[in-house]
């Protein structure tokens, strides 16, 4: 076997440090919390770990809005934190990868003050700046495309009488990639200042976005619709190799690696263009096929269960493909991160006699598939979305205020479209990804010291009696327990499970998940059971007649020929 890139077979473990552990009792999660717990990040089976922001920021969306790339957040810690934290990673024979969020800056970041200042300023440029359109003498924003957190991606700028591009927050200014002074700046403060730190690679934030092209200046085409949905348009602009072939002349001076988030792609051809080695544009990036499946544009407006098996297949098959011969690309494996909602909620069942069944099938599943592999804290517990019944002030991302606060104004206060809102958020809003972690039963769920008197950020889950890290790192039954053993056999087999060839042997069937793993010649078969029924084990057609040997099912004591309620398996087949 050819030496294989560490970030390859990697599990990478991600970390979102506001809510991961607070050492020290004023209720949001800092670095020393982490470094309290890398022994129990390690003990799961992690080689990488993936901190999100970490970095000065006003916090409007939740530190992906950067005041400072060389500074901490201060209730984090501070820059020697982190490079103890690098340290402590290291010495426990882990890799650590940082967020790289360079699409935008935060409003207060220094070079935005700059610009902001004065038309003439020499880092006006740094910006997008445009002037405004007027429509019958009214001002109107130079087009009409949609942010992500709702409303015009263009805010006006009183001072200076133009208007500033934002695909995010106001307070989310988008750097100007075509300025070359911007991208070298970019390179010294977001990316070496933490390579020479000795950070092992990044996971690089809406990595497709920085090339606007043509048509942010193309003239607007529907003036009727208020706003439109543009992500297929600023998303993989023209000049988008050329930035990222010159970014990696910066990142192949420390061999790091990078995995980018790669949004409004369908096309696989245009994916296989940034994974494929001979290319070398990213090693490899997160899809949104699996995480939307089901979804439209506007990921609210979807009704909650509005995904099939089938639907779910799909979006995994065309993941899986980048890794078939001949193409030369790499893939990830993921089903959960700080912007989805709790996957034993989405994708089985969160009912308390199905959510373990559910969590550990979800493992069973996901090491069966090749690619790298995250996982996102507490789902190695099996977390789950935070109950219907909480209230809105709950919620506290941007994106789900923004989003309810939309429908609120279109609907003038509409009861039941606020209904609906909510329960479209308490499917799938980013804020059930963002609760603190339930590490014991000890006041604010050991997120917290037991004697702080400061509250959680965020309010703590309320099922921590029954589901938290204390009680499972006991508990041979539970989803930590399984998750362990999964990752083990995972690495066991690591030909077959991370780089072998995936078909799916019956896509249209609706209850059952049944996939091969091919690998020069040796064969696994992976089945899951999707239902909360016991249903009996067809075996596929294209193996019938194979001898099938039992490697691991997510269920103790399965029964042969039946797949209890969401239960998984793998035989290897000879
Ligand atoms: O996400 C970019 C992105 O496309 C998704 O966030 C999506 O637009 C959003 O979840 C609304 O549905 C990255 C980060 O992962 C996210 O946390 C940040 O909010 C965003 O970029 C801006 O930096
Ligand atoms: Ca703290």
């Amino acid at each position: 076997v050819t030496q294989r890139p560490w970030w390859k077979d990697g599990v990478v473990y991600q970390i979102y440090p506001a809510s991961f552990k607070d050492s020290n009792g004023d209720g949001i999660g800092d670095l020393n919390g982490i470094i309290s717990e890398l022994d129990y990040i390690r003990s799961i089976g992690v080689d990488v770990v993936w901190i999100c922001p970490m970095y000065d920021s006003p916090q409007v969306d939740m530190g992906y809005d950067i005041r400072d790339y060389e500074d901490v957040y201060a209730p984090y810690g501070t820059v020697q934190d982190m490079e103890r934290l690098i340290a402590e990673t290291h010495s426990r024979g882990m890799k650590i990868i940082l967020d790289l969020v360079i699409n935008h800056t935060s409003d207060q970041h220094k070079w935005f003050l700059e610009s902001r200042s004065a038309k003439d300023n020499p880092k006006r440029d740094w910006y997008i700046w445009r002037p405004a359109r007027y429509v019958n003498g009214e001002r109107k924003p130079p087009n009409n495309w949609v942010s992500n957190f709702t409303g015009s991606v263009w805010e006006w700028d009183e001072h200076t009488q133009e208007y500033y591009l934002h695909l995010f927050c106001p307070e989310q200014p988008d750097l100007n990639w075509e300025n070359a002074e911007t991208r070298q700046a970019i390179y010294k403060s977001a990316m070496e200042f933490w390579l020479e730190r000795g950070v092992d690679g990044f996971r690089v934030d809406t990595v497709n976005m920085y090339s606007k092209g043509e048509m942010l200046d193309a003239p607007v085409t529907d003036p009727g619709s208020e706003w439109q949905f543009a992500g297929f348009q600023y998303c993989n602009g023209p000049r988008m190799k050329e930035f990222l072939a010159e970014m990696n002349q910066v990142l192949e001076k420390y061999d790091a690696m990078t995995v980018g988030e790669c949004p409004n792609t369908p096309d696989m051809k245009r994916v296989l263009e940034y994974v494929s080695a001979k290319e070398k544009q990213l090693d490899m990036v997160f899809q949104f096929d699996v995480v939307d499946v089901g979804q439209g544009p506007y990921k609210f407006q979807t009704t909650p269960k509005n995904w099939t098996l089938p639907h779910l297949k799909r979006a995994i098959a065309r993941t899986q493909h980048l890794i078939r011969t001949p193409s030369d690309g790499w893939t990830t494996v993921f089903l959960e991160n700080h912007d989805q909602a709790r996957s034993i909620t989405r994708f089985t069942s969160d009912a308390p006699e199905h959510r373990v069944a559910g969590g550990k099938m979800l493992a069973l599943l996901m090491a069966a598939l090749s690619g790298t592999l995250f996982i996102y804290q507490g789902q190695e517990i099996g977390l789950v979305n935070f109950p219907e019944t909480w209230d809105m002030s709950e919620y506290k991302d941007v994106d789900s205020s923004n989003y309810y606060k939309m429908v609120g104004a279109r609907t003038g206060g509409d009861e039941e479209k606020l209904a609906e809102a909510k329960r479209a958020l308490q499917h799938l809003a980013r804020d059930h990804a963002r609760v603190p972690m339930s590490w014991s039963t000890a006041p604010h769920n050991g997120f917290s010291p037991p004697d702080s008197t400061a509250m959680p950020w965020m309010r703590p889950l309320d099922d921590a009696a029954t589901c938290n890290v204390a009680q499972q790192q006991s508990d041979k039954s539970s989803v930590l327990a399984f998750w362990k053993r999964i990752l083990q056999v995972r690495k066991a087999h690591n030909d077959l499970l991370v780089h072998g060839q995936y078909d799916d042997l019956d896509v249209e069937d609706p209850e059952i998940f049944v996939f091969s793993k091919t690998w020069m010649g040796k064969r696994a078969l992976c089945v899951c059971n999707f239902t909360d029924r016991a249903k009996t084990l067809e075996v596929p057609e294209q193996v019938r007649g194979e001898k099938m040997e039992l490697l691991v099912s997510s269920v103790e004591g399965g029964v042969d020929g039946e797949l209890a309620a969401y239960e998984g398996r793998i035989y290897l087949l000879a």
